[in-house]
């Protein structure tokens, strides 16, 4: 921790500080102590993105940023919601059935932060089948920062049905619990993998995991002790159920996983929806896959017209069996380039996990160097990229050390491999060239 201004004070706050303040704060509030507290991490995922939803293996490890739920239990079948950070107004529901829970966002689309405890509660309540004995006061406490690729929203998911779950006294496998999560969060509008809420209850102390789907399993990697990862904030926030954008990327790599089955003879009436599939499919190998695109997906652009005619379909039936909502209208695509993306970038996240366990001599920029890969083409293929997130990852190049953006993108923070003996000196430089130069900031706190 530093700060330029010597004459600020900076403490930091612990986690039993926070639990403290939040007790207090929910007595206040409520007139009792909680029943319980919930705690669940945010993540820095290290290198596999925009591929989860893909089926593809993810290498993401938990953050000390958390977000804290302290619940009280009520006999009045309500939901009561407080966040000690006060833009985040109060919010009351009455708890009747997961249907009657309608999560719609704001006037300009962007989700009410509360959506996002609506979707854990509605998601539990469903699989309770509607079955539930306890209303719930909740005070919430997060210091992920948000909008920021370090998955604020899926911690905040997930402690809600969690929280939820425990107050009708019932208890699930942690594998189970991440997977009705990430379905959860689907009601926020987003289509995503299930990385965030599977890192979110798998996580271990020191390690990153390798997160693989069907079934879902998380194997602990050993990291460099060498290695120092930094997470650096662009100074852009992107909300993703706010847009289309993340959307669109699922819909186009179904998109091209439908293509891709139907130009090498995978029957019609297959239920193929992921680029991992195709490949288990025909029993080729990541390689074979690049060149599949290559030959089947030549083009930069395809047209809705064009893709029905290689499915053979009718538009209603694309619309209603692959597109969602709010990708229904568009009509072009980038098929080539994101599946481009996902088949290299699986390829990358394979080649990662391998090196942690050979350590080879010169690992950190093997390992840099893949992550500098990922970025790459997140940039060019996927265009989820942000010119502050560019710039952080120019910047930490010119001192010799790899970044990438982490998270979806479109703004949010990098994650940087440093060795540790120049950790000191690429802050600084984080400080100066970009924080100072370029954002005009100039008091920090580092943690
Ligand atoms: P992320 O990359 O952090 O997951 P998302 O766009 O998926 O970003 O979700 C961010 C949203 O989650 C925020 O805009 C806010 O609505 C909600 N959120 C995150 N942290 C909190 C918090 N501590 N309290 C209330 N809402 C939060
Ligand atoms: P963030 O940026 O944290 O909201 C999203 C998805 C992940 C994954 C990454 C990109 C959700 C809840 N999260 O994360 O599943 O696809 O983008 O790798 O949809
Ligand atoms: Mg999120």
């Amino acid at each position: 921790m530093n700060g330029k201004d010597e004459d600020i004070p900076i403490t930091k706050i612990t986690d039993s500080d926070r639990v403290q303040q939040l007790n207090n704060v929910f007595k206040e509030e409520f007139g009792y102590s909680p029943a319980f507290i919930v705690k669940v991490p945010g993540r820095v995922n290290i290198i596999g993105e925009h591929i989860d939803y893909c089926g593809y293996p993810v290498l993401p490890m938990a953050l000390e940023q958390a977000i804290l739920v302290a619940v009280g239990l009520t006999e009045e079948l309500e939901l009561q919601l407080r966040n000690v950070n006060k833009t985040y107004c109060k919010y009351n529901t009455k708890l009747n059935t997961f249907e009657d829970i309608t999560i719609q966002p704001d006037a300009d689309g962007k989700p009410f932060w509360y959506n996002y405890v609506l979707c854990g509660v509605k998601g539990a309540m469903e699989f309770l089948k509607n079955k539930i004995t306890n209303g719930l006061q909740i005070y919430i406490d997060g210091n992920i920062p948000p909008a920021s690729g370090l998955s604020s929203s899926s911690a905040l998911v997930s402690a809600s049905f969690l929280s939820f779950l425990h107050a009708q006294n019932v208890s699930l496998s942690k594998t189970e619990l991440a997977a009705l999560c990430a379905e959860s969060e689907r009601y926020i509008g987003t289509q995503g993998g299930g990385m965030d809420q599977a890192i979110a209850f798998l996580a271990e102390k020191y390690c990153a995991q390798y997160i693989t789907w069907n079934p879902l399993q998380a194997t602990p990697i050993a990291l460099p002790e060498d290695a120092v990862f930094v997470v650096a904030h662009s100074l852009a926030e992107a909300n993703k159920a706010a847009t289309n954008d993340f959307n669109i990327r699922v819909m186009e790599c179904r998109l091209s996983a439908k293509i891709l089955a139907a130009c090498t003879g995978i029957a019609c009436d297959n239920k193929i929806i992921t680029l991992s599939q195709v490949q288990q499919t025909l029993d080729n190998t990541l390689e074979d896959m690049v060149r599949l695109v290559d030959e089947y997906l030549p083009k930069d652009i395809y047209t809705k017209d064009e893709i029905c005619r290689i499915l053979e379909t009718s538009e209603e039936d694309l619309d209603h069996s692959i597109l969602s909502p709010n990708t229904r209208h568009l009509k072009e695509f980038k098929l080539r380039q994101r599946a481009l993306h996902v088949y290299e970038e699986a390829t990358r996240v394979e080649n990662f996990r391998k090196i942690c366990s050979q350590k080879p001599d010169d690992i950190l920029e093997v390992l840099g160097s893949l992550m500098s890969g990922s970025h790459e083409s997140l940039r060019k293929l996927y265009e989820c990229s942000h010119e502050n997130l560019d710039l952080l990852v120019d910047t930490s190049k010119e001192v010799g050390v790899h970044a990438r953006l982490t998270g979806a993108g479109w703004g949010g923070c990098v994650v940087a491999l440093c060795p540790m003996e120049k950790v000191d000196m690429y802050v600084e430089t984080l400080v100066n060239e970009f924080y100072v130069k370029h954002c005009n900031v100039d008091k920090f706190v580092i943690d």
